[in-house]
């Protein structure tokens, strides 16, 4: 029983995992994304495969080459995937997603590695049910609002022409990322640029408790939110630096459970949460921190780790509760990948939206044949 709405609960299906595929995938961007750790020209993440009585599942991990964003990678992911999380569900009759928790919760930490695989589960169970992630999440958006994430770009001006090109195409809500020294001065050239376009910047991490009060400038322009200015193990700073700015600061990085949204809402650090399936280890984490700010009327938006196709249905997926207020970190296929593992391209509708996928599970069919042109290497665990 995966679902948390008893009336979308597909009650008596068991998924027995017989297969577990992975493939580290290195993809081509269609331009560089940089931000204040590191500028990334390919994706890699690893593709989690399972089989189980006929049905495929897919997930996606979406740990990267470097841990930049994350101390996971592709490499750490691989390792506790194939070591620990494999052996821990071959062979395992699951009859929820709960079930899959419990097998996996003594491997500490590692939440992308553990969310890859919990996505191909959902997948599984969805298909198995003929519904889809959507519905088993109780979900009812058919499309849901999105924006664009751009990177840190050679100058203020360059970075107001590459706005106004996502502008252009139909975004109505734009993230900057920011770094020291590449904050007040480019957020102002875009909010001059563009007056009334919702706005908001995303510093990873990359300022201190005091840096970060040259940032102050930042509430004259309007903007959504600040995300993670300080350290990605911090909350208790971030409750300082709030009190500080009339702009709500919001989380990322440091919320990675549950508790810690708790935690963050109860200290007051933040006023807006960014929910990650991944960092939170899982689809059914994320919906407990949407559901535990939904009742508090904290608005979450949902982020997003230059997904594939994969990753981007679920995420959409998962966008479709209520609690997701704000436009997400979900942009349109061609904004990423000029060829993506999935058959289906997400595009964007004329009003900042798209489309929720409404077939059984994630909804999306692999290309077989762009996934193995991204495969860089492959490892097989299980019956045949
Ligand atoms: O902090 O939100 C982030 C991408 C990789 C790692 C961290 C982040 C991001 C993004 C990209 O901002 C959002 C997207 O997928 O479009
Ligand atoms: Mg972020």
């Amino acid at each position: 029983m995966p679902g948390r709405r008893s009336r979308a609960s597909p009650h008596d299906i068991t998924v027995k995992i017989e297969r577990l595929s992975l493939h580290h995938l290195r993809m081509p961007l269609v331009a560089p994304f940089e931000t204040s750790f590191g500028r990334e020209i390919e994706r890699d993440c690893v593709l989690v495969v399972l089989q189980a009585d006929g049905l495929t599942g897919y997930g996606e991990c979406v740990a990267s080459h470097a841990p930049g964003y994350n101390y996971e990678t592709t490499g750490t992911a691989w390792h506790i995937l194939g070591e620990f999380v494999a052996p821990s569900i071959l062979g395992v009759d699951f009859k929820s997603i709960e079930s899959f928790r419990q097998a996996v919760s003594a491997i500490r930490g590692h939440h992308l590695a553990k969310a890859g695989v919990e996505m191909a589960l959902w997948d599984l169970f969805g298909k198995s049910a003929g519904t889809s992630l959507r519905e088993l999440l109780g979900a009812q958006r058919a499309r849901v609002e999105v924006g664009v994430s751009v990177g840190l770009q050679a100058s203020p001006q360059a970075l107001v022409d590459v706005v106004r090109q996502y502008v252009q195409q139909g975004y109505t809500r734009v993230k900057l990322k920011i770094k020291p020294g590449r904050d007040v001065g480019d957020a102002t050239a875009v909010r001059k640029a563009f007056p009334g376009l919702r706005l908001q910047v995303d510093a990873n991490s990359s300022f201190t408790l005091e840096s970060a009060r040259t940032l102050k400038p930042l509430d004259d322009l309007e903007l959504l939110l600040i995300e993670q200015p300080l350290f990605d193990d911090d909350i208790w700073d971030h409750r300082r630096l709030q009190r500080e700015f009339r702009t709500p600061i919001c989380l990322d990085e440091s919320v990675v459970s549950a508790r810690h949204a708790r935690y963050a809402l109860e200290m007051k650090a933040c006023r807006i949460i960014n929910i990650k399936a991944a960092r939170l280890g899982g689809i059914s984490e994320a919906v407990q921190v949407h559901d535990y700010c939904h009742t508090r009327g904290i608005p979450v938006w949902c982020g997003g780790m230059l997904e594939t196709g994969v990753g981007r249905a679920s995420n959409l997926a998962l966008s479709a509760l209520p609690g997701f207020s704000l436009p997400g970190d979900i942009s349109a296929s061609d904004r990423y990948f000029a060829r993506d593992i999935t058959s289906e391209r997400f595009i964007l509708n004329a009003d900042s939206t798209i489309d929720v996928p409404t077939g059984p599970g994630l909804g999306i069919t692999i290309d077989e044949r762009a996934l193995k042109q991204f495969t860089l290497a492959r490892f097989d665990i299980g019956g045949a």
